[in-house]
């Protein structure tokens, strides 16, 4: 890009495994040692609020023992320094983006540090546990659920992320493996609409195919060095 156009940037939970928090689907992933169905459906919130609420609680906790690494470090340089547009959409729940100081962020899967109102659909910041039946401020309903995106629920911020990809000259995917939509149709979106297409990943996705390019690499090294390159040109 010669002059400073529009930068779109898709990040998954592989940006996040350098500072220790397991990805979904690899080999010691997040749920190996739990069946998806049983944790991230709202069938399942609904027949074991207790199970997927404890689930949320240990994640959430876990958040104080982590900290952002060098491609959610660099992703915030690159934010604070970039002229143009630029968009990162992240599927993570995880703060570590905003932690490292990234500002022009959408969590388009929810955030561990939100509470949700299954009866009137505010949304809050939540720190500490919050059990099944926890009362809304809002509302007063004993119905404050995680605020995540379950299968089969609509994800965060649609309209936003589709304006963005129709104007992006460049869209990024970092550490996602492609498996679940929309965010894995986002690269077709943004070639669609003429934009240049990179993924950065540890190894060949799902989505690969699609991409003008993909590297091959850890995030905390791949990131940095792109970033790098986009600023000193
Ligand atoms: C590294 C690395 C390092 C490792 N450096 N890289 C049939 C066909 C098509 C679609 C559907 C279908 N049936 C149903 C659907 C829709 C469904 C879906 O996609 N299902 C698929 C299973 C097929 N999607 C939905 O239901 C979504 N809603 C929806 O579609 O609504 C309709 C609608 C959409 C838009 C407008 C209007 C209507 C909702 C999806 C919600 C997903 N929620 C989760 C759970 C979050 C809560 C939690 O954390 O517990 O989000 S699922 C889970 O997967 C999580 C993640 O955000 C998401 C993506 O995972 P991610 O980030 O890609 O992680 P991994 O583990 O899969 O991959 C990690 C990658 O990192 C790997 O590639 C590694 O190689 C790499 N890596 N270390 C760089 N150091």
């Amino acid at each position: 890009m010669s002059t400073a156009g529009t930068i779109v940037i898709l990040t998954g939970a592989g940006v996040s495994a350098e500072s220790g928090i397991a990805t979904f689907r690899g080999p010691g992933g997040l749920w190996e040692g739990h069946r998806v169905e049983d944790v991230c459906t709202p069938a399942a919130l609904a027949r074991d609020a207790a199970l997927v609420h404890r689930f949320y609680d240990l994640r959430r906790a876990a958040l104080d023992t982590v900290t952002p690494n060098a491609a959610h470090d660099a992703l915030a340089r690159l934010d604070a320094a970039w002229p143009g547009e630029l968009l990162i959409v992240t599927q993570n729940v995880d703060d570590l983006h905003e932690r490292a100081g990234a500002r022009r962020l959408l969590h388009v899967h929810g955030e561990l540090r939100s509470a949700l109102c299954a009866a009137c659909g505010s949304r809050r910041a939540w720190h500490d546990a919050l059990p099944p039946a926890t009362i809304c401020p809002a509302c007063a309903a004993p119905a404050l659920r995680p605020d995540i995106v379950f299968f089969g629920e609509i994800p965060y911020e649609m309209e936003r992320v589709e304006a963005a990809l129709a104007r992006a000259d460049l869209f990024v995917s970092i550490g996602t493996s492609g498996a679940v939509y929309p965010a894995a149709g986002f690269v077709r979106a943004a070639a669609a609409a003429g934009a240049a297409t990179l993924e950065l990943n540890l190894e060949r996705s799902a989505g690969s195919a699609w991409f003008d390019e993909t590297r091959l690499g850890p995030a905390g090294v791949l990131v940095p060095a792109w970033v790098d390159a986009v600023l000193a040109r």
